[in-house]
This record gives C-alpha cells, structure tokens and sequence, in this order.
C-alpha cells in the first residue's frame, strides 16, 4: 500500500503508523484522515498485528484538524463541523479505543486539538521530553473533541480539564506525566528506540489476553462495582479457554519462556 500523508509499516507483530505532514505538524487534511482510516482497517484485519505504534514525523505530532481546508472567508456558508466529526474524528477514536490489542503512542513533539485528544484514546503514551499538549480548540471558539471532553475530567479530575480547555495553555510533557495524562517521558533522542521497543515486547505477550484486559479497564469506567465483578468472571472465562492461557501456565510449571502466539 503507498501512502501520500502517513507512513505505515508492519513488522514482527508491529505496525506503526506515522502520520507525515510534518510542514503542517502533522494536521489532519481529508486525504490524510482517508489513509489513516485504512491503514487502520489493515490492522484490524490482519490477525498477525498484535500492537499498534502511532506516532509523528517532524518536530510536531498532531496540531488537530488542518484548519487551511475551512473556508472562513465573510459571507462563506459555515461548514458543518459536526459532520466532520461524525465522519473523521469520531471514528478515528473509536476505532484507536476499541482495537483489541494495544496501542502505543509516542508522542514526538508538540500536540494541539485533536492532535492533543487522540494519545488520550490509546493505551499507553509515551512522550518526548520535549513534547507538549494544546487543547488548542478554545482559542479558535471550538469545544475539545475526540473524546477530549470524556477523557481529560476522568483523567486529571475537573478542574484541570477546566484549565486545559479554557485556557488552551501548553502543557509539557513533564506536567502531563505529573497529571497522569500520560504513561511516560523519555529523553526526545530515546522516544523513537524506546516506543518500538515496548511494541516488540508486548507484541509477543498473550494478546488476546491483553484485549480482554483493555476491555475490562474501558468498561470499570461505567459500571458499577457488581457489574465490573460479573463483567471479570466472564472476560476470565474466555481468557481461560485461550491458547496463550495454557502456554502461559505450561511454560511457568516448566520453567521456561512462554511462547505466546496472540490467541
Ligand atoms: O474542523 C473540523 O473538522 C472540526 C474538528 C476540529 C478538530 C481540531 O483539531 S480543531 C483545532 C485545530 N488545531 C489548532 O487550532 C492548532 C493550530 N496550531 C497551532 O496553534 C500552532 O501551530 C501550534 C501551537 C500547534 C504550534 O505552534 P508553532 O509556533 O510551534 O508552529 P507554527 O508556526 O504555528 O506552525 C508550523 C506550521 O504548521 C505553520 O505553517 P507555515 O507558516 O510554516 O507554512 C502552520 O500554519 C502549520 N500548522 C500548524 N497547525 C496547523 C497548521 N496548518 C494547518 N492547520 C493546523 N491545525
């Protein structure tokens, strides 16, 4: 598959997805949403995929919606945003959520709109020390999407998801790391070599296991205490009946290193 906007690659169980407009930090233009959208069906398609590594070329990771493609000129009918959203964003999202296998971002530079919000709907972040978080929505007169409004209150409480949103100050690396708004911060000469590394690793954990997991975490945030309680007896029960499950218990009765296949 060739690709104008992104760079997208599988390999040992990774595939990494590279969004590449570095001259425009990397904003999502239509076509760019387009490739993204399929390089992302090829991963969920392909059973051999068993983590996903997004992140951005250049000194930016994402600055959001690629705002030279609204036409804001006097007497321009509005663009419907909603349906922008409804097309592009959401669906992104979701689909980053939901993907039953782990999905790492490394965040290599500077984060705004949208760009801010879509590490939040991945698994784990990891962030160049030199890296930051706009939510840049409110200084052009927009609210926080892709999920910027669900994510960020559960994540750093309410009243620094005021902040950031009201304020759409830049928040380093650092301080989101001290929020818990991300994972981790590494040194920006180590963010490449380290992201692939933790995607090599867990790309031959049990990653069906490792779904079901991601699937528990998502769900606790809307259950009750009883449900999250019957919701585990039944995910363990399908964890239970996978392949990885018996290498799992069979390589620690012979003390020796499991050889997880993903399912
Ligand atoms: O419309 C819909 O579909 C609704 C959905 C909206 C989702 C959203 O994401 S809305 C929010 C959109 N994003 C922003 O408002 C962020 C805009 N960008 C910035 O505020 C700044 O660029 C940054 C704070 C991210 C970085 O600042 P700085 O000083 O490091 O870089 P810069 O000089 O501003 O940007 C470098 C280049 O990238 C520049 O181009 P040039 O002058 O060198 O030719 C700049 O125009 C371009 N660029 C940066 N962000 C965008 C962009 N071009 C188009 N769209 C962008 N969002």
């Amino acid at each position: 598959m060739s690709f104008q906007h992104i760079l997208f690659s599988i390999e040992a169980g990774v595939a990494t997805l590279c969004l590449n407009r570095p001259e425009q930090l990397n904003s999502f233009n239509t076509l760019m949403h387009q490739e993204v959208r399929e390089a992302l069906k090829v991963v969920q398609s392909d059973a051999g995929v068993r983590v996903l590594l997004l992140t951005g070329e250049g000194r930016g990771f994402c600055a959001g919606q690629d705002l030279s493609e609204r036409n804001v000129a006097p007497g321009a009918e509005a663009p419907d945003l909603g349906l922008s959203i409804e097309r592009f964003y959401n669906p992104l999202i979701r689909t980053l959520r939901e993907l039953p296998i782990p999905v790492i971002c490394a965040v290599n530079g500077v984060a705004a709109g949208a760009g801010a919000n879509i590490p939040l709907a991945c698994d784990l972040v990891i962030a160049a020390r030199s890296a930051s978080f706009i939510q840049a929505f409110c200084k052009i007169g927009l609210i926080p999407d892709s999920a910027g409004t669900w994510a960020l209150p559960r994540l750093v409480g309410m009243a620094r998801a005021k902040a950031l949103t009201l304020l759409g100050e830049r928040l380093s690396a650092e301080q989101a790391l001290e929020w818990g708004l991300i994972y981790k911060v590494v040194d920006d000469t180590d963010l490449r070599d380290q992201a692939i590394a933790l995607a090599r690793q867990l790309a031959t954990q049990p990653t069906y296991g490792l779904g079901l997991i991601k699937r528990s975490l998502h769900a606790s945030l809307d259950n009750s205490f009883e449900e999250q309680l019957m919701l585990e007896r039944d995910l363990q029960r399908l964890a239970g009946r996978s392949e990885d499950y018996r290498e799992g218990v069979a390589a620690f009765v012979e003390k020796r290193t499991p050889a997880f296949k993903g399912y």
